[in-house]
């Protein structure tokens, strides 16, 4: 390719279309029915909107809490679109949100654009949403404990669609365990608190079970920031005696995503999770302990970022991945992806959506296919003053590893 302007042009484009594997979200398949968020109420109420909008408020947290779903739509919509300016990440989300979907967002008229979500069929506004944001593969966020998500796994709807791909979620196992007793007893399960050779057997069952019935790709788990491992503590038993050998036996990696302190404030629920610092020798030391166990990891603090990814330089069993939440943001997106890029060349997973909301794809992966288009564009250019030239192939080839083949290969899948 002779013409920077050409590079920079072709990089972007192919950044901007390519399609990619979201690897964390909470999405789910429509085969889930309810569980599955989409529409203008469930977007303006995101819990990410939720706390924005709580800053420009004197509301008691539970009258909002006991509105209906339009009401605090309506609320949040007047709050932080009307009265202020969408200028925040999630804000500008919805906006272009609604631009992408063929709306006219200068009307700012909220019920024509609830109109006009009401014309459509999930099944079709699915298909819709995934073709315009170039998500070819969701993978879910999947828990036997929930009461209307296991009905549909039980009943074999769950693997139905083929763009869906299960996670099963461990995380009452490793941070809830009285909760988690109980739960594993309800569906059968001869588990008690105190560990025993049979609550171990039987933990192991479950996990193995759940594995086999969703097709689980991975277990992950969200970790508070002050997780030490190894450790004299009950996560470390369930580790090392639980799940590691029951992820080797599966042949299926380990997702950690360290650093969130929940219920920084309870009154604002889901909404109320802080970020925490973490301790990024814990995951050196699952490395070192199990090098043939693959290990993906996400942290939340800004400032865990650089050491964890100076950590996958070490060990080839760590994947590192996405922005994870408050890190989703453009202007922390851009760093992230560059110094990785830096230490890591094209070898790490630089985004996942964490979408909660079917649409969400579309914002969030228009931002970070942008960013990662610019950040390697830039590098590319670098190499063409030095000149080396890379093929618009070559281009292709890198993009996907980093949208999708890095994920695949790396879980074992491809
Ligand atoms: O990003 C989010 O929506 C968070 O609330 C969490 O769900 C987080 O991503 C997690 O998976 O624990
Ligand atoms: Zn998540």
């Amino acid at each position: 390719m002779e013409d920077l302007k050409l590079l920079r042009q072709t990089v972007e484009r192919l950044a901007g279309e390519m399609p990619v594997t979201d690897m964390h979200t909470h999405l789910y398949a429509p085969e889930f029915g309810k569980l599955l968020l989409w529409g203008v109420d469930e977007l303006l109420i995101y819990h990410y909107l939720i706390s924005e909008s709580f800053r420009w408020s004197d509301q008691e947290y539970d009258d909002f809490w006991s509105m209906s779903k339009k009401e605090q739509a309506d609320l949040i919509w007047k709050t932080l679109f009307i009265d202020h300016s969408p200028v925040s990440e999630a804000t500008r989300g919805f906006i272009t949100i609604l631009r992408r979907l063929g709306l006219d967002v200068s009307s700012r008229n909220l019920d024509d654009y609830r109109k006009a979500f009401e014309t459509r069929t999930v099944k079709e506004h699915v298909d819709t949403v995934m073709q315009i944001a170039g998500v070819q593969k969701i993978v879910m966020t999947n828990d036997p404990f929930d009461e209307l998500e296991r009905p549909v796994w039980m009943s074999g709807e769950g693997k139905k669609d083929p763009r869906f791909y299960a996670a099963l979620r461990v995380d009452a196992l490793l941070n809830n365990w009285p909760f988690a007793v109980k739960e594993l007893q309800k569906l059968g399960y001869a588990v008690e608190e105190t560990w025993s050779e049979g609550t171990k057997d039987e933990v192991r069952r479950f996990l193995k079970e759940w594995i086999v019935r969703m097709d689980a790709l991975y277990l992950a788990v969200s970790m508070p920031g002050d997780f030490t491992y190894p450790a004299e503590h009950h996560r470390s038993v369930m580790i090392d005696e639980v799940m590691i050998p029951v992820c080797q036996e599966q042949g299926i990696p380990f997702a950690l995503m360290i650093g969130v302190r929940r219920n920084a404030n309870p009154s604002l629920r889901l909404a109320g999770d802080m970020s925490m610092s973490s301790d990024v020798s814990a995951v050196e030391a699952l490395c070192r302990r199990y090098p043939e166990q693959k290990f993906i990891v996400t942290m939340l603090a800004r400032g865990n970022q650089h050491e964890l990814a100076v950590l996958a330089r070490k060990f080839r069993n760590l994947m590192i991945f996405g922005c994870w939440w408050f890190l989703n943001i453009d202007s922390i997106v851009e760093e992230m992806t560059r110094f990785r890029v830096e230490l890591l060349g094209t070898s790490m997973i630089p985004i996942h959506s964490d979408c909660r909301v079917f649409e969400q794809l579309i914002y969030k992966w228009e931002y970070s296919r942008a960013i990662i288009g610019r950040v390697l564009a830039d590098k590319y250019e670098k190499l063409h003053l030095s000149g080396w030239r890379v093929t618009e192939e070559e281009i292709r080839r890198d993009l996907d590893d980093m949208y999708n083949r890095n994920f695949w290969r790396f879980i074992g899948r491809e």
